[in-house]
Protein backbone atom coordinates (compact mmCIF):
# COMPACT_ATOMS: atom_id res chain seq x y z
CA UNK A 1 0.00 0.00 0.00
CA UNK A 2 1.52 3.33 -0.64
CA UNK A 3 0.57 5.17 2.16
CA UNK A 4 2.57 8.20 1.62
CA UNK A 5 0.45 8.87 -1.62
CA UNK A 6 -2.70 7.73 0.12
CA UNK A 7 -2.27 9.23 2.92
CA UNK A 8 -0.15 12.40 3.37
CA UNK A 9 -0.49 13.75 -0.03
CA UNK A 10 -4.02 12.43 -1.66
CA UNK A 11 -4.86 13.84 -5.40
CA UNK A 12 -6.69 16.86 -5.83
CA UNK A 13 -10.17 16.64 -5.84
CA UNK A 14 -10.31 16.84 -9.66
CA UNK A 15 -7.22 15.75 -10.87
CA UNK A 16 -9.13 12.99 -12.42
CA UNK A 17 -11.52 15.36 -14.60
CA UNK A 18 -8.73 16.54 -15.77
CA UNK A 19 -7.17 13.15 -16.55
CA UNK A 20 -10.34 12.37 -18.42
CA UNK A 21 -10.14 15.84 -20.47
CA UNK A 22 -6.52 15.43 -21.24
CA UNK A 23 -7.08 11.69 -22.37
CA UNK A 24 -9.81 12.82 -24.79
CA UNK A 25 -7.43 15.92 -25.95
CA UNK A 26 -4.93 13.80 -26.45
CA UNK A 27 -6.93 11.59 -28.88
CA UNK A 28 -7.83 9.16 -26.97
CA UNK A 29 -11.90 7.72 -27.13
CA UNK A 30 -12.90 6.58 -23.96
CA UNK A 31 -10.85 6.10 -20.49
CA UNK A 32 -11.98 4.33 -17.46
CA UNK A 33 -9.96 3.84 -14.13
CA UNK A 34 -9.71 -0.12 -12.34
CA UNK A 35 -7.80 -1.09 -9.53
CA UNK A 36 -4.60 -2.35 -9.83
CA UNK A 37 -5.59 -5.64 -8.73
CA UNK A 38 -5.32 -9.58 -10.34
CA UNK A 39 -7.52 -9.92 -12.85
CA UNK A 40 -10.58 -11.15 -12.22
CA UNK A 41 -10.76 -13.81 -14.56
CA UNK A 42 -7.05 -14.89 -14.70
CA UNK A 43 -8.21 -18.55 -14.29
CA UNK A 44 -9.95 -18.42 -16.90
CA UNK A 45 -7.06 -17.60 -18.81
CA UNK A 46 -4.48 -20.31 -17.00
CA UNK A 47 -7.62 -22.63 -18.39
CA UNK A 48 -7.02 -21.51 -21.71
CA UNK A 49 -3.83 -22.17 -21.47
CA UNK A 50 -3.87 -25.33 -19.89
CA UNK A 51 -6.37 -26.78 -22.44
CA UNK A 52 -3.91 -25.56 -26.03
CA UNK A 53 -6.50 -22.75 -26.96
CA UNK A 54 -3.21 -20.37 -27.06
CA UNK A 55 -1.93 -21.93 -30.68
CA UNK A 56 1.78 -20.90 -31.30
CA UNK A 57 1.54 -18.42 -28.35
CA UNK A 58 1.76 -20.42 -25.88
CA UNK A 59 5.03 -20.68 -25.00
CA UNK A 60 4.98 -17.05 -25.04
CA UNK A 61 1.90 -16.67 -23.01
CA UNK A 62 2.80 -18.97 -20.45
CA UNK A 63 6.30 -17.51 -19.92
CA UNK A 64 4.62 -14.43 -19.01
CA UNK A 65 1.53 -15.15 -16.77
CA UNK A 66 3.14 -15.07 -13.72
CA UNK A 67 3.51 -11.33 -14.30
CA UNK A 68 0.25 -11.06 -16.18
CA UNK A 69 -1.33 -12.04 -12.55
CA UNK A 70 0.15 -9.09 -10.57
CA UNK A 71 0.19 -5.74 -12.14
CA UNK A 72 2.42 -4.69 -9.58
CA UNK A 73 5.36 -6.93 -11.25
CA UNK A 74 4.98 -4.60 -14.39
CA UNK A 75 5.32 -1.00 -12.11
CA UNK A 76 5.92 -1.23 -8.00
CA UNK A 77 3.13 -0.13 -5.82
CA UNK A 78 0.46 0.02 -8.86
CA UNK A 79 -2.48 1.13 -7.77
CA UNK A 80 -4.71 2.17 -10.86
CA UNK A 81 -4.82 1.19 -14.24
CA UNK A 82 -5.85 3.77 -16.35
CA UNK A 83 -7.45 1.95 -19.54
CA UNK A 84 -7.77 4.18 -22.87
CA UNK A 85 -9.84 2.69 -25.53
CA UNK A 86 -8.68 4.45 -29.24
CA UNK A 87 -11.57 4.06 -31.76
CA UNK A 88 -9.84 3.02 -35.06
CA UNK A 89 -12.24 2.20 -37.78
CA UNK A 90 -12.05 4.90 -40.30
CA UNK A 91 -13.55 3.35 -43.59
CA UNK A 92 -15.86 0.47 -44.58
CA UNK A 93 -13.93 -2.52 -45.79
CA UNK A 94 -14.61 -2.67 -49.74
CA UNK A 95 -15.58 -6.28 -50.72
CA UNK A 96 -12.47 -7.88 -52.57
CA UNK A 97 -13.12 -9.32 -56.10
CA UNK A 98 -10.78 -12.50 -57.01
CA UNK A 99 -7.12 -11.81 -57.24
CA UNK A 100 -7.71 -9.52 -54.22
CA UNK A 101 -7.22 -9.87 -50.18
CA UNK A 102 -7.95 -8.91 -47.51
CA UNK A 103 -6.77 -6.99 -44.44
CA UNK A 104 -8.00 -6.61 -40.68
CA UNK A 105 -8.85 -3.02 -40.99
CA UNK A 106 -6.76 -2.50 -37.79
CA UNK A 107 -3.80 -3.25 -40.27
CA UNK A 108 -4.33 -1.00 -43.05
CA UNK A 109 -2.30 1.93 -41.77
CA UNK A 110 1.01 2.09 -40.28
CA UNK A 111 1.72 0.75 -36.54
CA UNK A 112 -0.66 1.73 -34.52
CA UNK A 113 1.70 1.44 -31.36
CA UNK A 114 3.97 4.12 -32.08
CA UNK A 115 0.89 6.52 -32.19
CA UNK A 116 -0.61 5.07 -28.97
CA UNK A 117 2.77 4.92 -27.54
CA UNK A 118 3.46 8.65 -28.35
CA UNK A 119 0.40 9.63 -26.80
CA UNK A 120 0.73 7.51 -23.94
CA UNK A 121 3.71 9.41 -23.36
CA UNK A 122 2.52 12.45 -23.60
CA UNK A 123 -0.19 11.34 -21.41
CA UNK A 124 2.32 10.24 -18.26
CA UNK A 125 4.03 13.97 -18.78
CA UNK A 126 0.78 15.33 -18.16
CA UNK A 127 0.05 13.27 -14.98
CA UNK A 128 3.42 13.83 -13.53
CA UNK A 129 3.32 18.07 -13.68
CA UNK A 130 -0.34 17.11 -12.42
CA UNK A 131 0.63 15.15 -9.15
CA UNK A 132 4.32 15.39 -8.70
CA UNK A 133 5.93 12.37 -7.33
CA UNK A 134 3.36 9.76 -8.78
CA UNK A 135 5.01 6.73 -10.98
CA UNK A 136 3.48 5.69 -13.88
CA UNK A 137 4.17 3.38 -16.69
CA UNK A 138 2.55 3.01 -20.10
CA UNK A 139 1.54 -0.12 -21.85
CA UNK A 140 0.48 -0.75 -25.08
CA UNK A 141 0.73 -4.64 -25.73
CA UNK A 142 4.32 -3.82 -24.41
CA UNK A 143 3.88 -5.76 -20.67
CA UNK A 144 2.13 -8.87 -20.09
CA UNK A 145 -1.37 -7.23 -18.87
CA UNK A 146 -4.46 -8.72 -18.99
CA UNK A 147 -5.95 -5.39 -20.87
CA UNK A 148 -9.42 -6.67 -21.46
CA UNK A 149 -9.87 -7.82 -18.51
CA UNK A 150 -9.01 -4.94 -16.42
CA UNK A 151 -10.79 -2.27 -19.24
CA UNK A 152 -13.30 -4.37 -18.41
CA UNK A 153 -13.04 -3.77 -14.84
CA UNK A 154 -12.83 -0.09 -15.77
CA UNK A 155 -15.93 -0.30 -17.56
CA UNK A 156 -14.99 0.54 -21.10
CA UNK A 157 -17.31 -2.29 -21.93
CA UNK A 158 -18.42 -6.06 -21.95
CA UNK A 159 -17.02 -9.04 -22.83
CA UNK A 160 -18.48 -10.40 -25.93
CA UNK A 161 -19.32 -13.97 -27.11
CA UNK A 162 -16.50 -13.37 -29.76
CA UNK A 163 -14.10 -12.23 -26.71
CA UNK A 164 -14.12 -8.78 -28.00
CA UNK A 165 -14.43 -6.08 -25.30
CA UNK A 166 -17.33 -3.90 -26.89
CA UNK A 167 -18.51 -0.49 -26.10
CA UNK A 168 -22.33 0.11 -26.12
CA UNK A 169 -22.07 2.92 -27.99
CA UNK A 170 -19.49 2.48 -29.67
CA UNK A 171 -18.82 -1.36 -30.43
CA UNK A 172 -15.42 -3.31 -30.78
CA UNK A 173 -13.44 -1.27 -33.63
CA UNK A 174 -10.97 -0.22 -30.56
CA UNK A 175 -7.12 -0.46 -29.60
CA UNK A 176 -6.46 -0.75 -25.79
CA UNK A 177 -3.69 0.81 -24.20
CA UNK A 178 -3.01 1.53 -19.94
CA UNK A 179 -1.31 3.66 -17.78
CA UNK A 180 0.04 2.05 -14.76
CA UNK A 181 0.15 4.27 -11.73
CA UNK A 182 0.94 4.34 -7.77
CA UNK A 183 -1.85 6.91 -7.30
CA UNK A 184 -4.80 5.75 -6.10
CA UNK A 185 -7.31 7.30 -8.11
CA UNK A 186 -11.27 6.77 -8.00
CA UNK A 187 -12.52 4.01 -9.55
CA UNK A 188 -15.06 3.30 -12.16
CA UNK A 189 -17.62 0.66 -12.25
CA UNK A 190 -17.64 -2.15 -14.67
CA UNK A 191 -20.55 -2.97 -17.12
CA UNK A 192 -22.72 -5.86 -15.31
CA UNK A 193 -25.38 -6.02 -18.45
CA UNK A 194 -24.13 -9.12 -21.15
CA UNK A 195 -25.69 -7.29 -24.26
CA UNK A 196 -25.16 -10.44 -26.38
CA UNK A 197 -27.95 -11.54 -25.30
CA UNK A 198 -29.52 -14.60 -27.22
CA UNK A 199 -27.26 -13.39 -30.34
CA UNK A 200 -25.06 -16.04 -31.89
CA UNK A 201 -23.91 -14.17 -35.15
CA UNK A 202 -20.18 -13.79 -34.30
CA UNK A 203 -20.22 -17.84 -33.64
CA UNK A 204 -22.35 -19.19 -36.27
CA UNK A 205 -19.87 -16.63 -38.77
CA UNK A 206 -16.54 -17.87 -37.60
CA UNK A 207 -15.08 -19.85 -41.17
CA UNK A 208 -12.96 -22.04 -39.14
CA UNK A 209 -14.38 -22.95 -36.05
CA UNK A 210 -12.39 -21.26 -33.96
CA UNK A 211 -15.22 -19.93 -31.26
CA UNK A 212 -16.12 -23.19 -30.40
CA UNK A 213 -18.08 -21.48 -27.48
CA UNK A 214 -18.63 -18.45 -26.21
CA UNK A 215 -15.81 -16.09 -25.05
CA UNK A 216 -13.38 -18.74 -26.21
CA UNK A 217 -11.24 -18.55 -28.69
CA UNK A 218 -9.38 -21.60 -30.44
CA UNK A 219 -6.20 -19.78 -31.62
CA UNK A 220 -5.23 -23.16 -33.50
CA UNK A 221 -7.87 -22.35 -35.47
CA UNK A 222 -8.40 -18.40 -36.08
CA UNK A 223 -7.21 -17.00 -39.06
CA UNK A 224 -5.88 -13.55 -37.16
CA UNK A 225 -3.46 -16.11 -34.80
CA UNK A 226 -2.64 -18.33 -37.90
CA UNK A 227 -2.00 -15.49 -40.73
CA UNK A 228 -0.50 -12.99 -37.70
CA UNK A 229 1.53 -15.01 -35.48
CA UNK A 230 2.20 -18.43 -37.30
CA UNK A 231 4.26 -18.79 -40.48
CA UNK A 232 4.07 -22.20 -40.56
CA UNK A 233 1.95 -24.80 -42.81
CA UNK A 234 -1.71 -24.12 -42.03
CA UNK A 235 -3.30 -27.39 -41.78
CA UNK A 236 -5.55 -28.11 -44.79
CA UNK A 237 -8.92 -28.25 -43.22
CA UNK A 238 -8.68 -24.35 -42.30
CA UNK A 239 -7.44 -23.08 -46.04
CA UNK A 240 -11.14 -23.17 -47.71
CA UNK A 241 -11.69 -21.16 -44.50
CA UNK A 242 -9.36 -18.27 -44.87
CA UNK A 243 -11.60 -16.92 -48.11
CA UNK A 244 -9.68 -14.13 -48.75
CA UNK A 245 -8.34 -12.95 -45.87
CA UNK A 246 -4.21 -12.71 -46.04
CA UNK A 247 -3.72 -10.82 -42.45
CA UNK A 248 -5.90 -11.07 -39.77
CA UNK A 249 -9.42 -11.54 -39.62
CA UNK A 250 -12.32 -9.25 -38.97
CA UNK A 251 -15.68 -11.91 -39.32
CA UNK A 252 -16.77 -12.41 -36.38
CA UNK A 253 -16.52 -8.24 -35.21
CA UNK A 254 -18.09 -7.28 -39.07
CA UNK A 255 -21.19 -9.79 -37.78
CA UNK A 256 -21.42 -8.24 -34.09
CA UNK A 257 -24.82 -5.36 -34.35
CA UNK A 258 -22.80 -3.54 -31.68
CA UNK A 259 -20.72 -2.82 -34.65
CA UNK A 260 -23.23 -1.63 -37.05
CA UNK A 261 -23.16 2.51 -35.50
CA UNK A 262 -19.45 2.40 -34.53
CA UNK A 263 -17.83 6.04 -34.84
CA UNK A 264 -15.51 6.21 -37.52
CA UNK A 265 -11.78 7.69 -36.82
CA UNK A 266 -10.26 9.26 -40.14
CA UNK A 267 -7.69 10.49 -38.66
CA UNK A 268 -4.61 10.67 -41.38
CA UNK A 269 -3.17 8.02 -39.28
CA UNK A 270 -6.00 5.28 -39.60
CA UNK A 271 -6.50 5.86 -43.11
CA UNK A 272 -5.62 2.45 -45.30
CA UNK A 273 -2.49 2.90 -46.95
CA UNK A 274 -3.14 3.27 -51.00
CA UNK A 275 -3.62 -0.42 -51.91
CA UNK A 276 -4.54 -1.84 -48.19
CA UNK A 277 -8.03 -2.32 -48.78
CA UNK A 278 -8.55 -4.76 -50.65
CA UNK A 279 -4.98 -5.64 -51.66
CA UNK A 280 -3.88 -6.63 -55.39
CA UNK A 281 -2.28 -10.20 -54.49
CA UNK A 282 -0.28 -9.80 -57.58
CA UNK A 283 1.88 -7.36 -55.54
CA UNK A 284 2.62 -9.17 -52.66
CA UNK A 285 3.24 -12.68 -54.42
CA UNK A 286 6.14 -11.18 -56.36
CA UNK A 287 7.60 -9.85 -53.15
CA UNK A 288 10.97 -10.63 -52.17
CA UNK A 289 12.97 -10.35 -49.37
CA UNK A 290 13.85 -6.91 -50.02
CA UNK A 291 10.87 -5.68 -50.89
CA UNK A 292 9.03 -6.63 -48.33
CA UNK A 293 11.00 -4.58 -46.00
CA UNK A 294 10.59 -1.81 -47.79
CA UNK A 295 6.81 -1.91 -48.25
CA UNK A 296 5.45 -3.39 -44.69
CA UNK A 297 8.53 -2.88 -42.18
CA UNK A 298 6.40 0.50 -40.54
CA UNK A 299 3.22 -1.58 -40.43
CA UNK A 300 1.71 -4.37 -38.65
CA UNK A 301 1.95 -6.96 -41.62
CA UNK A 302 5.61 -6.91 -40.35
CA UNK A 303 4.42 -9.67 -37.78
CA UNK A 304 3.41 -12.24 -40.12
CA UNK A 305 6.98 -12.19 -42.16
CA UNK A 306 7.14 -12.67 -46.00
CA UNK A 307 6.88 -16.38 -45.17
CA UNK A 308 3.70 -15.96 -43.66
CA UNK A 309 1.77 -13.52 -45.44
CA UNK A 310 2.85 -15.04 -48.87
CA UNK A 311 1.52 -18.07 -47.65
CA UNK A 312 -1.73 -16.58 -46.79
CA UNK A 313 -1.56 -14.44 -49.89
CA UNK A 314 -1.56 -17.96 -51.82
CA UNK A 315 -4.10 -19.65 -50.04
CA UNK A 316 -6.60 -16.52 -50.80
CA UNK A 317 -5.60 -16.71 -54.48
CA UNK A 318 -6.07 -20.67 -54.43
CA UNK A 319 -9.36 -19.75 -52.97
CA UNK A 320 -10.68 -17.45 -55.41
CA UNK A 321 -8.70 -18.23 -58.52
CA UNK A 322 -7.71 -15.86 -61.52
CA UNK A 323 -6.20 -17.22 -64.28
CA UNK A 324 -3.64 -14.45 -65.35
CA UNK A 325 -2.04 -14.38 -61.73
CA UNK A 326 -1.16 -18.17 -61.90
CA UNK A 327 2.64 -17.70 -63.39
CA UNK A 328 2.60 -16.14 -59.71
CA UNK A 329 2.25 -19.30 -57.84
CA UNK A 330 4.39 -21.10 -60.49
CA UNK A 331 7.26 -19.14 -59.58
CA UNK A 332 6.52 -19.45 -55.70
CA UNK A 333 6.89 -23.34 -56.44
CA UNK A 334 10.70 -22.25 -56.61
CA UNK A 335 10.41 -20.35 -53.33
CA UNK A 336 13.29 -20.89 -51.16
CA UNK A 337 10.77 -21.61 -48.23
CA UNK A 338 9.06 -24.66 -48.03
CA UNK A 339 6.17 -23.28 -46.55
CA UNK A 340 5.91 -20.95 -49.45
CA UNK A 341 6.04 -23.72 -52.26
CA UNK A 342 3.41 -26.00 -50.60
CA UNK A 343 0.93 -22.97 -50.14
CA UNK A 344 1.58 -22.25 -53.82
CA UNK A 345 1.04 -26.08 -54.47
CA UNK A 346 -2.27 -26.26 -52.88
CA UNK A 347 -3.81 -22.93 -54.37
CA UNK A 348 -2.57 -24.86 -58.09
CA UNK A 349 -4.46 -27.70 -57.34
CA UNK A 350 -7.71 -25.41 -56.35
CA UNK A 351 -7.20 -23.63 -59.98
CA UNK A 352 -7.54 -27.49 -61.35
CA UNK A 353 -10.72 -27.77 -59.13
CA UNK A 354 -11.97 -24.56 -60.74
CA UNK A 355 -10.95 -25.92 -63.89
CA UNK A 356 -9.26 -21.97 -64.37
CA UNK A 357 -5.77 -22.03 -65.75
CA UNK A 358 -5.30 -26.04 -66.40
CA UNK A 359 -2.74 -25.94 -68.70
CA UNK A 360 -0.06 -24.31 -66.94
CA UNK A 361 -1.25 -25.28 -63.20
CA UNK A 362 -1.20 -29.34 -64.58
CA UNK A 363 2.50 -28.87 -66.26
CA UNK A 364 4.25 -26.78 -63.24
CA UNK A 365 2.92 -29.27 -60.20
CA UNK A 366 3.94 -31.95 -62.69
CA UNK A 367 7.64 -30.56 -63.18
CA UNK A 368 8.16 -30.11 -59.84
CA UNK A 369 7.52 -33.07 -58.60
CA UNK A 370 11.06 -33.99 -60.17
CA UNK A 371 12.76 -31.29 -58.85
CA UNK A 372 10.95 -30.67 -54.95
CA UNK A 373 13.75 -31.83 -52.15
CA UNK A 374 11.07 -31.28 -49.40
CA UNK A 375 8.69 -34.57 -48.28
CA UNK A 376 6.08 -31.97 -46.79
CA UNK A 377 5.73 -30.20 -50.28
CA UNK A 378 6.49 -33.25 -52.45
CA UNK A 379 2.91 -34.41 -50.49
CA UNK A 380 1.28 -31.18 -51.52
CA UNK A 381 2.51 -31.53 -55.31
CA UNK A 382 0.84 -34.82 -55.21
CA UNK A 383 -2.96 -34.06 -53.45
CA UNK A 384 -2.90 -30.79 -55.84
CA UNK A 385 -2.90 -33.15 -58.56
CA UNK A 386 -4.98 -35.70 -57.31
CA UNK A 387 -7.83 -33.30 -55.01
CA UNK A 388 -9.85 -35.60 -53.26
C1 LIG B 1 -3.09 -12.97 -27.70
C2 LIG B 1 -3.95 -11.93 -28.36
C3 LIG B 1 -4.65 -12.29 -29.50
C4 LIG B 1 -4.77 -13.75 -29.96
C5 LIG B 1 -5.85 -14.46 -29.08
C6 LIG B 1 -7.15 -13.63 -28.98
C7 LIG B 1 -8.11 -14.05 -27.91
N1 LIG B 1 -9.38 -13.82 -28.13
O1 LIG B 1 -7.71 -14.55 -26.85
C8 LIG B 1 -5.17 -13.57 -31.45
C9 LIG B 1 -3.90 -13.54 -32.27
C10 LIG B 1 -6.13 -14.61 -32.01
C11 LIG B 1 -5.75 -12.17 -31.41
C12 LIG B 1 -6.61 -11.72 -32.37
C13 LIG B 1 -7.15 -10.45 -32.36
N2 LIG B 1 -6.80 -9.42 -31.58
CO1 LIG B 1 -5.65 -9.62 -30.06
N3 LIG B 1 -4.65 -9.68 -28.44
C14 LIG B 1 -4.04 -10.63 -27.83
C15 LIG B 1 -3.42 -10.11 -26.52
C16 LIG B 1 -1.92 -9.84 -26.74
C17 LIG B 1 -3.64 -11.04 -25.32
C18 LIG B 1 -5.08 -11.60 -25.26
C19 LIG B 1 -5.16 -12.82 -24.38
O2 LIG B 1 -4.50 -12.88 -23.37
N4 LIG B 1 -6.00 -13.79 -24.76
C20 LIG B 1 -6.27 -14.95 -23.96
C21 LIG B 1 -7.70 -14.81 -23.41
C22 LIG B 1 -8.07 -16.03 -22.56
O3 LIG B 1 -7.66 -13.67 -22.59
P1 LIG B 1 -8.44 -12.29 -22.96
O4 LIG B 1 -8.70 -12.25 -24.40
O5 LIG B 1 -7.68 -11.19 -22.36
O6 LIG B 1 -9.80 -12.51 -22.25
C23 LIG B 1 -9.99 -12.24 -20.85
C24 LIG B 1 -11.34 -11.59 -20.65
O7 LIG B 1 -12.11 -11.75 -21.82
C25 LIG B 1 -11.90 -12.34 -19.46
N5 LIG B 1 -13.25 -12.88 -19.65
C26 LIG B 1 -13.62 -13.90 -20.41
N6 LIG B 1 -14.94 -14.11 -20.28
C27 LIG B 1 -15.39 -13.19 -19.41
C28 LIG B 1 -16.66 -12.95 -18.94
C29 LIG B 1 -16.84 -11.91 -18.06
C30 LIG B 1 -18.19 -11.65 -17.54
C31 LIG B 1 -15.73 -11.14 -17.62
C32 LIG B 1 -15.88 -10.05 -16.69
C33 LIG B 1 -14.44 -11.39 -18.14
C34 LIG B 1 -14.30 -12.42 -19.01
O8 LIG B 1 -11.09 -13.46 -19.18
C35 LIG B 1 -10.08 -13.59 -20.13
C36 LIG B 1 -8.81 -13.99 -19.39
O9 LIG B 1 -8.33 -12.98 -18.57
C37 LIG B 1 -4.22 -8.77 -26.31
C38 LIG B 1 -3.44 -7.63 -25.64
C39 LIG B 1 -3.38 -7.87 -24.15
N7 LIG B 1 -2.22 -7.75 -23.60
O10 LIG B 1 -4.39 -8.16 -23.51
C40 LIG B 1 -4.62 -8.39 -27.76
C41 LIG B 1 -6.02 -7.77 -27.96
C42 LIG B 1 -7.00 -8.57 -27.16
N8 LIG B 1 -6.26 -8.00 -29.38
C43 LIG B 1 -6.92 -7.05 -29.95
C44 LIG B 1 -7.34 -7.06 -31.32
C45 LIG B 1 -7.76 -5.73 -31.92
C46 LIG B 1 -7.33 -8.26 -32.05
C47 LIG B 1 -7.96 -8.53 -33.42
C48 LIG B 1 -9.23 -7.74 -33.71
C49 LIG B 1 -6.93 -8.29 -34.54
C50 LIG B 1 -7.43 -8.80 -35.90
N9 LIG B 1 -8.37 -8.13 -36.51
O11 LIG B 1 -6.98 -9.81 -36.39
C51 LIG B 1 -8.21 -10.04 -33.34
C52 LIG B 1 -9.59 -10.34 -32.73
C53 LIG B 1 -9.91 -11.80 -32.66
C54 LIG B 1 -10.78 -12.11 -31.47
N10 LIG B 1 -12.04 -12.48 -31.70
O12 LIG B 1 -10.31 -12.01 -30.33
C55 LIG B 1 -7.25 -5.92 -28.98
C56 LIG B 1 -8.72 -6.06 -28.55
C57 LIG B 1 -9.47 -4.78 -28.32
C58 LIG B 1 -10.92 -5.07 -27.95
N11 LIG B 1 -11.81 -4.16 -28.29
O13 LIG B 1 -11.24 -6.10 -27.34
C59 LIG B 1 -6.19 -6.22 -27.83
C60 LIG B 1 -6.65 -5.81 -26.43
C61 LIG B 1 -4.91 -5.47 -28.24
C62 LIG B 1 -4.96 -3.99 -27.95
N12 LIG B 1 -4.01 -3.50 -27.18
O14 LIG B 1 -5.83 -3.26 -28.37
N13 LIG B 1 -5.32 -11.47 -30.35
S1 LIG C 1 -11.07 -13.53 -36.01
FE1 LIG C 1 -12.02 -14.72 -37.69
S2 LIG C 1 -11.23 -16.81 -37.43
FE2 LIG C 1 -10.80 -15.70 -35.52
S3 LIG C 1 -12.55 -16.15 -34.22
FE3 LIG C 1 -13.07 -14.26 -35.31
S4 LIG C 1 -14.18 -14.94 -37.15
FE4 LIG C 1 -13.14 -16.74 -36.30
S1 LIG D 1 -22.15 -10.98 -32.67
FE1 LIG D 1 -23.77 -11.22 -31.12
S2 LIG D 1 -22.97 -12.80 -29.71
FE2 LIG D 1 -21.24 -12.08 -30.94
S3 LIG D 1 -20.30 -10.49 -29.69
FE3 LIG D 1 -21.75 -9.46 -31.06
S4 LIG D 1 -23.67 -9.34 -29.89
FE4 LIG D 1 -22.35 -10.83 -28.86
Amino acid sequence: MNTFLTEQRPPEKNLVDRLREEALRLGFSRIGIAPAISPVRHDTFRKWLDQGYAGVMHQWLTRHEPLRADPASLLANCQSIISLATDYASTDPLPPAPGQGRVSRYAWSEDYHDLLRSRLMAMERWLHTAAPGCHTRGVVDSAPLAERDHAWMAGLGWIGKNTMLIDPDAGSWFFLSSLLTDLVLPFDSPLKVDHCGTCTACLDACPTGALPAPRLLDANRCISSLSIEDHGVVDESLRAGFGQWIFGCDICQDVCPWNRHAPTNPIAEFLPNPGMNPVELESILSLNAADFRLRFSDTPLARAKRRGLLRSAAIALGNAPVESLAPLLVNLLDDAEPVIRGAAAWALGRFLVADIGRGIATAALVSHQKTESDPAVQTELLSALKPS
